[in-house]
């Protein structure tokens, strides 16, 4: 019997792909969870029946939510991740000697733990391996409340805005994440596809405008997300992602990235069209 896995990205719409085994499938507090076996895409995980990573693409993502933001600040010491259970973003934030803590606030237990088991390529330092690294169950909303004026970066690695991350696309938080920030910090979201989700990224990137003074979008190729076209908000109260940018500093990173680098990243913030229009 073959078994295929579909995601609807409009009524008539979707991606599909072979699947050969379903490695784990359960309901938490918060979610369903299903981390299946594909054929082309590795192993990949599922929120409530959405594609959030394989491990064939998720270099691009976690290459995007985290170097932008960190090349663009002078000297992250402390980090935060609102979301991201799977630990990818943890991972390339790792990569940077500078940062002294990341700290990870995750709502749901159960994709961290099943995280750390099946998908052990992003969860690495995760695992309770890094000193570096912090990791908190809970809320991200009551978290960054108890904690304000401590982070150089903030990267929200949500859901999409539905279920658990609907908060976290609303400008109470982003108000919120704002005072968590010291006085020159950076917060990047993912934002959705500009293609699907125009109605979306003008509700959440008004929001933005709000709260921060420096509001930019810029773009990933991620092939299992709607439409291929992904894209990530940054905000920031003091450094411009383009104009503020020291491209030695990223050329000479001493790490590798499979998707970033120090051109890319300029690239990255200059959008199509349509995707302008959204902002
Ligand atoms: N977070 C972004 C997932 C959004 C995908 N949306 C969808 N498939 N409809 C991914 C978490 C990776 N750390």
């Amino acid at each position: 019997m073959e078994m295929w896995y579909t995601e609807k990205h409009s009524e008539n719409v979707g991606i599909t792909m072979k699947v050969t085994e379903t490695l784990f499938s359960g309901k938490s507090e918060f979610q369903q969870l299903d981390i299946v076996q594909t054929l082309e895409y590795g192993k990949m995980m599922l929120l409530d029946g959405l594609v959030m990573v394989t491990e064939r693409d998720e270099f691009v993502y976690h290459d995007m939510i985290a170097h932008p933001a960190l090349f663009t600040h002078p000297a992250p010491k402390n980090v935060l991740v609102i979301g991201g259970g799977d630990g990818g973003s943890i991972r390339e934030i790792m990569k940077h000697p500078g940062v002294e803590q990341a700290t990870l606030c995750e709502i749901d237990g159960l994709v961290i733990e099943k995280s750390i088991e099946l998908l052990p390529s992003m969860a690495c330092e995760i695992d309770g391996s890094n000193s570096r690294v912090k990791l908190h169950v809970d809320d991200g909303l009551a978290y960054i409340r108890d904690h304000q004026n401590e982070f150089d970066v903030i990267l929200v690695d949500s859901t999409d805005p539905i279920g658990p991350a609907v908060g976290l696309f609303e400008e109470d938080f982003y108000r919120l994440v704002h005072g968590a920030l010291k006085e020159d910090g950076i917060m990047v979201a993912q934002s959705e596809s500009p293609f699907y989700h125009a109605d979306i990224q003008k509700a959440m990137y008004g929001n933005l405008r709000n709260v921060f003074p420096i509001v930019e979008m810029y773009q990933a190729f991620i092939p299992t997300y709607p439409s291929g076209l992904w894209s990530f908000a940054f905000a920031s109260k003091k450094y411009h992602p383009v104009n503020d940018f020291d491209q030695q500093r990223a050329a000479n990173r001493g790490f590798h990235t499979r998707y970033y680098n120090e051109q890319l990243h300029l690239g990255a913030f200059m959008l199509p069209t349509f995707a302008r229009e959204n902002i």
